[in-house]
């Protein structure tokens, strides 16, 4: 694949890509450089088939990402508009990702970070992290999806108390309400999430796929997502992997996916 993109760093463990975004002199700050380099790694054909999952982590040992890029603001209305959306854009392509993405947050996750990381279906914390939405305290509100994932992951009210305050809170409180699924011992978020990974690139990728696609559909189309899980059901019943899968349990061994 290619990973040759400013300001991110791509490296690729057997079937596990890692993307460390490279600016720890500013906090590893979502720049535009970031952000083209994410949409096109997550956009169509940007990760080659034999890919079954992505991490994403920060450099350095004291950011994740503190946010998007303060420096690059500007007051212009449609440019504005126009990166909101291309931001939108690339964050759920990486929620709508046909491999699992885990965040190894390593540090600071803020405003348009702490966004990056709820795109991610899983997250893993240093101990050290912190989270936050402080785009209050700019006089802003988040723009890249942080008003609709954060209530869905914490619920309304604890979404409203970080969102109003725009106060941070600390690895432990943000593994309490849910915000993320694990924590890690300082420095540990990238081995721990890709010991994960390892457990869940050994599955069938099909029904990875398909139970991605099942979750998402309650948040994106709430009215069919009983009538996708069933269609996606019947599809990974239909596979390769699943006969694999049953006749390994009936006959007491590993199964062997091969992703057909
Ligand atoms: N952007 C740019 N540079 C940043 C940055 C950021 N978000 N966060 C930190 N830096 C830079 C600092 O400016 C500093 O650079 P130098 O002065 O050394 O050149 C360097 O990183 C180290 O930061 P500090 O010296 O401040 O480090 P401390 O340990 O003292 O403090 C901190 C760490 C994380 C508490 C502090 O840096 C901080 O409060 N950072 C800002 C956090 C923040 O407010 N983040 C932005 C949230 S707003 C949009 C869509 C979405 C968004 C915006 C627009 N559109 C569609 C247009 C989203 C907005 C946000 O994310």
């Amino acid at each position: 694949m290619k990973t040759d993109f400013p300001d991110l760093t791509i490296e690729t463990q057997e079937e596990i890509v890692v993307i460390t975004i490279d600016r720890p002199k500013a906090l590893n700050a979502i720049n535009l450089n970031v952000m083209k380099g994410l949409n096109e790694i997550f956009g169509e054909n940007g990760l080659p088939p034999n890919v079954r999952g992505v991490i994403i982590t920060g450099s350095g040992d004291k950011a994740f990402a503190a946010g998007a890029d303060i420096k690059e603001f500007s007051f212009d209305n449609e440019a504005t508009a126009e990166l909101s959306a291309f931001g939108h854009d690339t964050f759920k392509q990486i929620e709508h990702c046909k491999v699992p993405v885990i965040a190894a947050v390593n540090g600071f996750a803020l405003g348009g970070g702490c966004e990056l990381a709820m795109a991610c279906h899983i997250r893993i914390a240093d101990k050290k992290a912190s989270f936050g939405q402080p785009e209050i305290n700019l006089g802003i509100i988040p723009g890249y999806g942080g008003t609709q994932r954060l209530p869905q992951l914490v619920g309304k009210g604890r979404a409203l108390e970080i969102l109003l305050t725009g106060s941070m809170i600390d690895a432990d409180e943000a593994y309490r309400i849910g915000l993320v699924n694990q924590m890690s011992d300082p420095g540990e978020s990238l081995p721990q999430a890709l010991k994960m990974m390892k457990v869940v690139v050994s599955k069938a990728p099909i029904a990875a796929r398909n139970i991605i696609e099942s979750v998402n559909a309650h948040y994106a189309m709430p009215e069919r997502s009983y009538a996708i899980e069933i269609e996606k059901f019947g599809e990974s019943f239909l596979t390769e992997d699943a006969r694999e899968g049953i006749s390994a349990f009936l006959e007491k061994r590993k199964p062997e996916f091969k992703g057909k």
